[in-house]
């Protein structure tokens, strides 16, 4: 059986951060993790073939050498997969779709042959042994969570490592928050489920034997979901796999309480960590109990994250606006707190309801749903009826981004930040296109740039301030280009 393993191009968005690889020369942030780890449970005697279509076209060659397709997407992803699709069904092939799109809505594609949903661990083997006997049904779904520490290590092999800004890896899956907007706990359940720290550092002297050297995404939805095994197991296993090895600096995503624990960031920023993506949503205390987030009430959440960029871990912050409580004033008080706290990424979106949720569920029952969500919380647009008026909102939200992304804003972000920011011992190793993005950067923004006066202060008081964090400061104004970007063609 020759298995071709696609994944649909993502639009460009706040996350694609397609406009900031290109100054390093990458197609893609991240690769498609669940396919290569669909890769590894597939027969190892069948031959696979991934086309991740954010690196590579998909061909007309690669169609006539496959059987079957097999298809991954993320909602944000629903367009350009109903595309791949169309074109396997007109070269007569058999199209097997699974991962999060199809796993929360696989009754709108007609076309697919079999949907393989929830975590192939668990569904995959049904549907291979039920295909071997030609007898496959259209649905395999489940309501059980997998033991992830049987789950292989990913192939990647399959991957072109070197069209990719980031790798990604996963030590866990699930959060035990309850956070009523967000459908993690729907698809991957409230215990967090934890591979073995052998088996991570597998995973990862299979990647750092593959040459990678970059950056690693630790793409767990609460990577601190149980501190006990971090302490005792996981981060002293990093800590010993790091000795002998260079670059592979990780990030990863966690709740707000990791401030807390002193003794737990320290070994994070030893283990090799330097960035924490963190669900702050919003400063207002109603809302944060109208959404269930309890873990980020009666706090300081300013101080939080300073604590945490003052032990080496950069912020990046989600934040949201909508909640039925939230008043006019939220779009003044969210840029007050994303300066103030210095979190230079911050993916502020409007509130959205995904199926599966009990915010979904409440939004169906008081009639305010309003069809599907774009699957990008970052475009402006809402599957719901907000409280203060669509009107109100859109324009608010569109204030914000204008804001917090506009040269001197974003900049002044940057300083604070860096300020702030202990810097890492782990360094990424600067190859070639490092080397080169740096004048790509000082051309492109410092000499054509709309930023350009704020590019060269920020330049000359890191050069005298924190020297050190150079080439951080550098990579943050081109992620910043990357922002102004997105918000001109979303013409906020
Ligand atoms: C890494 C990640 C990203 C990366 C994407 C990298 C990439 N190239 O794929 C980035 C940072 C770009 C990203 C962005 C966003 N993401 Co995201 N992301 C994740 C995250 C944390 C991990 C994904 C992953 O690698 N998992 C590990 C692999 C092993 O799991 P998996 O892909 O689910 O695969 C398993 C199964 O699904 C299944 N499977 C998968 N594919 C296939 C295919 C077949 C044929 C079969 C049989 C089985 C199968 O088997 C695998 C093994 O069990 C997930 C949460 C999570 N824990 O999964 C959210 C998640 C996928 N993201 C989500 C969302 C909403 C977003 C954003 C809108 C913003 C946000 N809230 O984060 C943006 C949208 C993208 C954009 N605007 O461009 C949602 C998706 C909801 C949905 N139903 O589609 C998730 C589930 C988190 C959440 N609830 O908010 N994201
Ligand atoms: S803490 Fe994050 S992953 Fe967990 S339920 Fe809340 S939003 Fe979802």
């Amino acid at each position: 059986m020759n298995a071709l393993l696609v994944y649909p191009e993502f639009p460009d968005t706040f996350w694609s951060f397609k406009h900031a690889i290109r100054f390093i020369h990458k197609k893609a942030a991240l690769p498609p993790l669940g396919l290569v780890t669909l890769g590894a449970l597939l027969p190892e005697k069948w031959s696979k073939r991934l086309v991740d279509t954010n690196v590579k076209k998909l061909t007309a060659a690669d169609l006539a050498w496959a059987d079957c397709v097999f298809i991954s997407a993320m909602v944000v992803q629903r367009d350009s997969a109903r595309q791949v699709i169309a074109r396997c069904k007109e070269a007569g092939l058999k199209v097997v779709a699974g991962g999060p799109l199809f796993t929360s809505e696989y009754e709108k594609f007609g076309e697919v042959d079999h949907f393989v949903l929830n975590e192939a661990e668990l569904t995959l083997p049904s549907f291979l042994a039920d295909l071997e006997m030609n007898g496959a049904r259209r649905v395999y779904k489940t309501a059980e969570f997998c033991d992830i520490r049987k789950t292989p290590t990913p192939m990647w092999e399959l991957l072109d490592l070197r069209r990719y800004a980031s790798m990604s890896i996963q030590f866990s899956r699930g959060c035990p928050f309850n956070c009523d907007f967000c459908n993690v706990t729907a698809l991957l359940g409230h215990r967090p489920r934890i591979k073995t720290a052998d088996q991570i550092i597998t995973e990862l002297d299979s990647l750092y034997n593959l040459g990678w050297r970059g950056q690693l995404f630790f793409v767990d939805d609460n990577f601190i979901g149980n501190t006990r095994f971090l302490k005792t197991e996981l981060l002293p296993a990093l800590m010993d796999w790091r000795k002998d090895k260079r670059g592979v600096p990780f990030y990863t995503e966690a709740s707000v309480n990791l401030a807390d624990d002193e003794s737990l960031m320290q070994m994070m920023v030893e283990a090799g960590f330097d960035a924490v993506f963190v669900g702050i949503e919003t400063p207002d205390e109603e809302s944060l109990a109208e959404c269930n987030k309890g873990q980020n009430k009666n706090r300081d959440m300013v101080e939080d994250v300073k604590r945490m960029q003052r032990a080496g871990l950069q912020v990046q912050g989600g934040f949201i606006v909508g909640f039925d409580n939230d008043s006019p004033s939220i779009f003044q008080r969210q840029i007050d707190f994303i300066q103030n706290s210095g979190i230079v990424t911050a993916m502020v979106g409007l509130l959205q309801a995904p199926p599966g949720t009990r915010l979904y569920e409440r939004m169906k029952l008081e009639n305010r749903l309003l069809g599907d969500m774009s699957g990008d919380n970052v475009d402006g647009t809402t599957n719901i009826i907000p409280n203060m008026g669509l009107n109100t909102l859109r324009e608010g939200y569109h204030d914000i981004m204008r804001n917090i992304y506009s040269p001197q804003q974003y900049y002044q972000r940057v300083r604070t930040f860096l300020q702030e920011y202990k810097a890492p011992k782990i360094r990424l190793p600067l190859d070639f296109q490092r080397f080169l993005a740096f004048f790509r950067s000082n051309i492109r923004l410092g000499l054509f740039g709309k930023e350009r006066f704020q590019y060269w202060r920020l330049f000359l008081w890191t050069l005298f301030r924190r020297p050190e964090l150079m080439s951080l400061a550098i990579t943050l104004a081109i992620h910043g280009h990357h922002f102004r970007k997105i918000c001109e063609l979303r013409i906020f």
